[in-house]
């Protein structure tokens, strides 16, 4: 008899970006029928997003992958041939380990996208015992910056506090109500807000909340280090820092202002396109109003001058003493869980650090993961040392990577390359081996492990995956018995869940009755133990610059890319609020918000060009070009074009990759130009040209 009645269950969201919001999700014969958000979360307080409510229409589309495929005929014909588990394990684990045998583990890359759970530490733990220090993420552009500067230069990575009241936060390039950043779901800042937290907004573009500020900067994109520097210009100029936390807590502060007194807001006005008047208020502002905390977003990670932008605003909340206060930007506090470390067995390849590709690029000490611009520089051009196959999961490196032919060059060259997802992609349109993946919903998991917000969250297991569908989890936990030492891993892959929860004496079942688990709350720790750095001090000068080669202090040494009479406009992109990157455009619920890839300009803009709204345009840079549909909007600065990111044609011809160069943000950018210290790309801040087009 079937039973008709739905049971609600309760879990946290996932995959759709970094997740977080408590959910309750209703079920009626093992299949999802409504989500809602759960009032009882402690990030959401009952919030979901369009994204959320349509969650569970991934795992029934009728083009999900449901049977591991093997390539028929040659790479990316789009021709395929249905293999059993069986077959698909073995044909991976004889090539990577032939590859292994004739050119060393180092020859085989492991490569993840936006981590989505436990799996990311899983490949983590299978690259260290397979012997490769390679594993290849999109950190480069996504949060190392931050996390890594902030170690070097206070020996934590600084988080904005939203569990506490501020009086001011500075959404520094953060859309949050559209993309609610890692760890940081919009609803608790909007609660603030409400209480009367006061907002200052940096972004090119007039966001929800640009709105609701008291200050709107609305800086040329790519131009953040110089905004922060003459931030610091007035903050120190003006004595309006606080001296006690100066002179007790930091290192090199006269350096610093020796360095920073060129940077004043009129001498950067021209250059961030912001008013001297604006910039000097609102970094008054930020400096009188405490606790004051900086949400920074991505954008600050997405051109080569990430470090100096990031350094800069880190000392931003040094210097006006925001760091570990309730309310500012704080170092959150772990659980007591199972060290990052231990789970993914870093102890087993203590060579990794000098061996990893990004080493001979002298890139920043502590950067664990390969930028994906070097990855195909090894596989291309065989620097330092050949790559020949990969592993990956959970990423899309056709539409995420920066220069996407060469994206396509580098994966077409590769000996062998298996890859698991939830649907065919153009870059799985490529692969030898597609592995369909069980995902959110489907198996137990534990969300915001190692993202240094303080907190894990549960998400249990709702409906059976489709019966060939099989989580990352479980098939890295088969790939690590059978290419490395099968003690290392575990009958049942749902022991790593034990494993990790063991320290605090939780099995996995108690956990997901609590839901979540949190760290102590505990600020102001360096007054115990001083800071993490070597001087024991926030490093505003940096101490080991020299040893590592970086400057010590941060400067602005000019735009991104160059300056061009060619490429008159300045290009910049955000995320759809309604896909997660290149994923979903196969969800009619979310397809109908977001139907096709348009490029925003303004009313003058258009003008200029002879641009109506809706028009088929060609965008070009000196790297390549694509073509969108216009939107017309005040909402952006008249120099500059928002050209849509992520988009390709899960209705294409899959012979064709989906048409993945026709509208691919990353054809216009280039992998060639990086920075040093993580191998950023220029993603935001590139010179462009945009034309009408005839519509084929
Ligand atoms: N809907 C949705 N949500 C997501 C994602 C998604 O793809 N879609 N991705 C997830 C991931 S992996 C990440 S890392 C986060 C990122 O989340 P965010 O940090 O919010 O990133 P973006 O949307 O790239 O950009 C945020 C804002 O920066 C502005 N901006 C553009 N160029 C510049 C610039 O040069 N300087 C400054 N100051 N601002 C600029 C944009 O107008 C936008 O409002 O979002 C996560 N959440
Ligand atoms: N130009 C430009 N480039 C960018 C950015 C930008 O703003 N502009 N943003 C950058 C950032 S911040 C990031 S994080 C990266 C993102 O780069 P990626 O993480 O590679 O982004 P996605 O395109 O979302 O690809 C994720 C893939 O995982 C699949 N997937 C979903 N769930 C599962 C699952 O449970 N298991 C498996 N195996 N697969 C699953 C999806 O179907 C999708 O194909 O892109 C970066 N690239
Ligand atoms: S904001 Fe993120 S975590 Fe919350 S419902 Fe939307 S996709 Fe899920
Ligand atoms: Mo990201």
């Amino acid at each position: 008899m079937m039973n008709n009645e739905i049971r609600w269950i309760k879990t946290h969201c996932a995959r759709m970006d970094h997740g977080g919001c408590a959910l309750l999700v209703g079920v009626r014969d093992n299949r999802i029928v409504e989500i809602k958000g759960d009032p009882e979360g402690f990030l959401n307080f009952g919030y979901v997003c369009p994204k959320g409510l349509a969650s569970a229409d991934r795992l029934t589309h009728p083009s999900r992958l449901k049977h591991p495929v093997k390539r028929a005929g040659k790479r990316g014909d789009g021709k395929w041939e249905p293999i059993s588990w069986e077959e698909a394990f073995q044909t991976i684990c004889e090539n990577l380990s032939r590859i292994k045998e004739q050119y060393g583990a180092k020859a085989v890359a492991f490569c993840q996208g936006m981590p989505k759970g436990l799996e990311h530490f899983m490949l983590i733990r299978l690259a260290n015992l397979f012997g490769s220090p390679n594993v290849v993420a999109v950190q480069d552009v996504c949060h190392a910056p931050r996390e890594i500067s902030g170690m070097h230069t206070c020996g934590f990575y600084p988080v904005a506090d939203f569990h506490h009241p501020s009086q001011l936060v500075i959404l520094w390039g953060s859309n949050i109500t559209g993309t609610n950043e890692e760890g940081e779901i919009c609803s608790l800042l909007l609660n603030q807000v409400k209480q009367g937290t006061k907002l200052i907004v940096i972004d090119p573009k007039k966001t929800d909340l640009a709105e609701k500020a008291e200050f709107w900067l609305q800086l040329k994109p790519g131009t953040d280090n110089a905004l922060a520097l003459a931030f610091l210009n007035v903050i120190i100029e003006e004595k309006r820092y606080d001296s006690d936390f100066v002179e007790t807590w930091t290192y090199g502060f006269d350096s610093l202002a020796a360095h920073i007194k060129n940077y004043t807001p009129e001498a950067m006005t021209e250059v961030t396109g912001v008013p001297a008047s604006l910039i000097r208020e609102s970094a008054r502002y930020y400096a009188e109003t405490k606790p004051a905390a900086i949400q920074w977003g991505n954008p600050i990670e997405h051109n080569i001058h990430t470090f100096d932008s990031v350094r800069a605003i880190l000392c931003l909340m040094a210097i006006s003493g925001n760091l570990d206060i309730p309310g500012g930007n704080i170092q959150a506090n772990e659980p007591k869980i199972l060290g990052l470390g231990k789970f993914v067995r870093a102890d087993m390849i203590p060579s990794k650090p000098k061996e990893m590709i990004h080493a001979h690029h002298r890139t920043i000490p502590r950067l664990m993961t390969v930028p994906p611009s070097f990855f195909k520089k090894a596989v291309l051009e065989e620097i330092p040392y050949p790559v020949r196959g990969a592993y990956m999961q959970c990423t899309n490196p056709l539409m995420g990577y920066a220069e996407s032919r060469k994206t396509f060059d580098a994966l077409m060259k590769l000996d062998f390359f298996a890859i698991s997802d939830i649907f065919m992609t153009p870059t799985a349109g490529l692969a030898d081996i597609v592995l369909p993946a069980a995902t959110h919903f489907e198996f137990n998991d534990i969300g915001h492990y190692g993202l240094g917000h303080g907190y894990i969250l549960a998400r249990p297991k709702i409906v059976d995956p489709p019966p060939d569908c099989l989580p990352d989890t479980a098939i890295l936990n088969e790939l690590g018995r059978r290419l490395t030492p099968p003690e290392y891993w575990h009958e049942n892959y749902e022991d790593f869940l034990e494993d990790l929860l063991k320290p605090g004496g939780l099995t996995y079942q108690q956990f997901v009755q609590k839901g979540y688990l949190k760290g102590e709350e505990k600020f102001r720790k360096y007054t115990a133990s001083g800071f993490g750095t070597p001087s024991g001090k926030v490093e505003l000068l940096l101490t080991q610059a020299e040893k590592y080669k970086l400057p010590a202090l941060p400067s602005f040494t000019g735009t991104p890319d160059l300056d061009d009479p060619e490429f008159p406009l300045i290009l910049t992109c955000a995320k759809d609020r309604y896909y997660l990157h290149s994923s979903y455009r196969q969800l009619e619920k979310l397809r109908k918000h977001s139907p096709r890839p348009l490029t925003e300009i303004h009313p003058q803009t258009a003008d200029t060009y002879g641009i109506r709204d809706g028009d088929y345009v060609e965008i070009a840079t000196r790297y390549g070009c694509i073509t969108q549909f216009a939107r017309v909007t005040e909402k952006v600065r008249p120099d500059t074009v928002y050209a849509a990111y992520g988009w390709w044609f899960p209705e294409g011809k899959s012979e064709l990759q989906y048409e993945w160069t026709k509208s691919n943000f990353n054809m216009l950018t280039s992998a060639d130009i990086l920075g040093r210290a993580f191998g950023t790309p220029n993603l935001k801040g590139l010179r462009c040209k945009i034309r009408r087009k005839d519509c084929p």
